[in-house]
């Protein structure tokens, strides 16, 4: 009996993100904004890699905007500011992902209609942040190979629902015993036939493909 209200409590929360995840894609793109998810593990580099990436979309003239998710404190919103990205913080309290009901507030505080791109970096986490779509054009999921190389296989749902898949920190390979090919066989076996993407948000490398695979750029 218990544990029936639970999941039937589960899924009422799950059925609600979803509708506000609909009414945040509506509104991002009725003022033309295109929109990423940037999920993964801690640390793997998804701030790092969303101020290149702006870096890199600032020079083809987008304008591009981020929301900075985490449990706690300043210290991504502080590093994109510092990068020159208008951006919102958002904190979860304690909560373990962001939501599409946090979006949308965030949403509200930004002046939509002067940016191309949004950046929302969730909370590091390859588990539950699967289950809460914001209502972005696009998920995508970071990991690096100091986690090991059975991170992909550890966390199958986050790679199925995220459709695009990162390695970054690519740079540090000659200095890892990981086998990589390991890694893009399990994703292989995850999305069939999907790509995983090698990046290093430090020199710059696989960048301009990843650009590509989220059509931020021709
Ligand atoms: N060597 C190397 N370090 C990186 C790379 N990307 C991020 N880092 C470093 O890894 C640490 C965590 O990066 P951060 O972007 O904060 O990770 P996040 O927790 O996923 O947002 C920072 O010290 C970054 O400078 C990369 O591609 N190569
Ligand atoms: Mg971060
Ligand atoms: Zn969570």
């Amino acid at each position: 009996m218990h544990k029936t209200t639970t999941i039937e409590m589960e899924a009422d929360v799950l059925a609600e993100n979803r509708k506000l995840a609909a009414d945040n894609l509506r509104k991002l793109r009725s003022k033309g904004v295109r929109s990423v998810d940037v999920m993964g593990s801690i640390g793997s580099g998804k701030t790092a890699l969303i101020v290149r990436l702006a870096k890199e979309l600032k020079s083809k003239g987008k304008r591009v905007a981020a929301i900075a998710g985490d449990v706690t404190g300043e210290d991504d919103y502080r590093i994109f500011k510092g990068a020159g990205i208008p951006s919102i913080n958002l904190n979860t309290g304690k909560e373990c992902h962001l939501d599409a009901h946090l979006v949308n507030e965030a949403l509200d505080e930004l002046r939509l209609e002067e940016y191309d791109v949004l950046f929302i970096e969730n909370v590091g986490n390859l588990v539950c942040p699967a289950d809460f779509p914001l209502g972005t054009d696009h998920r995508m999921v970071v990991i690096s190979p100091t986690e090991g190389d059975d991170m992909i296989n550890k966390h199958p749902m986050i790679f199925l629902e995220a459709e695009i898949a990162v390695l970054n920190k690519i740079d540090l390979l000659p200095h890892l015993d990981v086998d990589v090919d390991r890694l893009k066989a399990d994703y292989a076996k995850i999305r069939k036939g999907g790509t995983l993407h090698m990046t290093s948000a430090k020199s710059g490398a696989g960048l301009p493909e990843l650009l590509r695979a989220l059509h931020l750029t021709d």
